[in-house]
């Protein structure tokens, strides 16, 4: 039966998904339905931050003289609890957790390991911005038993799927399993993430540049003469969006085209973004929708972590400008 526009959800969409692979047991059905279980719970959380403000910050008492959490560690904690027990997985890894996060041993593992930031672009939520959960689901390397930091020093390329759910006017849930993206958004009078975004392909060229300009004098000359180009290009007049919402940039400009840097500076040489929990989950669905991802001399889903938490600076978008970010890298131009 041919896939309906706002009457698909979620669910049906992955088993028709599942139905082209016969071998496919549904095992990952199941996490990508768990994930979306938990975006909505975060998400029903974000909704009632502001009036939370009203009633009282985290770590301070509401009216019920409860402690509140912060809802990072809210998101993070439900995450793991979407997952833990499906028997699916075998080990999880977190920006918001030092270590990996083991199964409990009550539970059965499964040959997949997730790696999320459950909730990116956390400071902005006190003045009402949107922010995301980005995730990625590998294939474990060890072959049974706890998963184990080895299992996660893979490289994006060989990510299964990711996707990222979009806290925003309205919350969306955007995924790959590396044959093209599609979206989803959340119709909350029936609790259902309904396509919405189906074959995302994000343009060729945009017009559209985001980057924090206040580090400008802290860059590299190649960064600030490639802005510089972008500004004085004469096919196009480009304008400047900067959200500081890794999610929401990134959200936008997949739709409407451009690109997004996070580079490193003379302060922070591998920038701010994570490879394992932003910068591979975004290259994967970038690649998936026509466009690129590079750190400057690396295809960001080619470079192999050698931690958990470690960093990397992150270039963007549409194929134009980022194959133009990587001849002003190598002084090509
Ligand atoms: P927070 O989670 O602390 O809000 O950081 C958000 C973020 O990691 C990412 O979402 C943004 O793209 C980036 O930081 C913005 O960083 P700058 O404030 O340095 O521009």
């Amino acid at each position: 039966m041919a896939i309906r526009k706002g009457v698909t959800n979620l669910s049906r969409f992955l088993l028709e998904e599942q139905r082209n692979f016969p071998e496919a047991t549904g095992d990952f059905t199941l996490i990508l339905e768990q994930i979306a279980f938990a975006a909505k719970i975060i998400s029903r959380e974000v909704n009632k931050a502001g009036i939370v403000n009203i009633l009282g910050k985290a770590d301070s008492s509401n009216i019920h003289g409860e402690q509140q959490q912060k809802l990072d560690v809210f998101a993070n904690e439900k995450m793991i609890q979407a997952l833990d027990h499906t028997g699916k997985i075998c080990a999880m890894a977190s920006e918001e957790v030092d270590d990996i996060i083991n199964i409990p041993s009550k539970y059965p593992k499964g040959k997949y390991l997730v790696v999320f930031d459950p909730l990116d672009g956390s400071s902005n939520i006190d003045v009402n911005i949107s922010i995301g959960t980005i995730f990625g689901v590998y294939k474990r390397v060890s072959s049974e038993g706890d998963g184990c930091r080895q299992d996660f020093i893979q490289p994006g390329r060989n990510l299964v799927a990711a996707g990222y759910v979009i806290y925003g006017s309205s919350t969306m849930f955007v995924y790959t399993t590396g044959r093209g993206v599609n979206g989803f958004t959340l119709d909350p009078s029936v609790g259902e993430f309904l396509l919405s975004h189906e074959n995302m392909v994000t343009p060729e060229f945009g017009s559209i540049y985001s980057i924090n300009e206040a580090n400008y004098h802290k860059w590299d000359e190649r960064i600030r003469n490639y802005v510089e180009h972008l500004k004085n290009l004469k096919e196009r007049q480009y304008t400047s969006r900067y959200i500081g919402s890794l999610v929401a940039d990134f959200h936008r400009n997949l739709l409407k085209g451009g690109v997004f840097l996070y580079p490193g500076d003379n302060k922070n040489p591998r920038g701010k973004l994570r490879l394992l929990y932003e910068a591979c989950p975004l290259a994967f669905i970038v690649e998936q929708a026509g466009g690129l991802a590079v750190d400057g001399d690396n295809n960001i889903l080619d470079i192999i972590p050698e931690n958990l938490h470690q960093k990397t600076p992150l270039i963007i978008g549409s194929k134009f400008e980022v194959e133009l970010f990587k001849k002003y890298w190598s002084k090509e131009l």
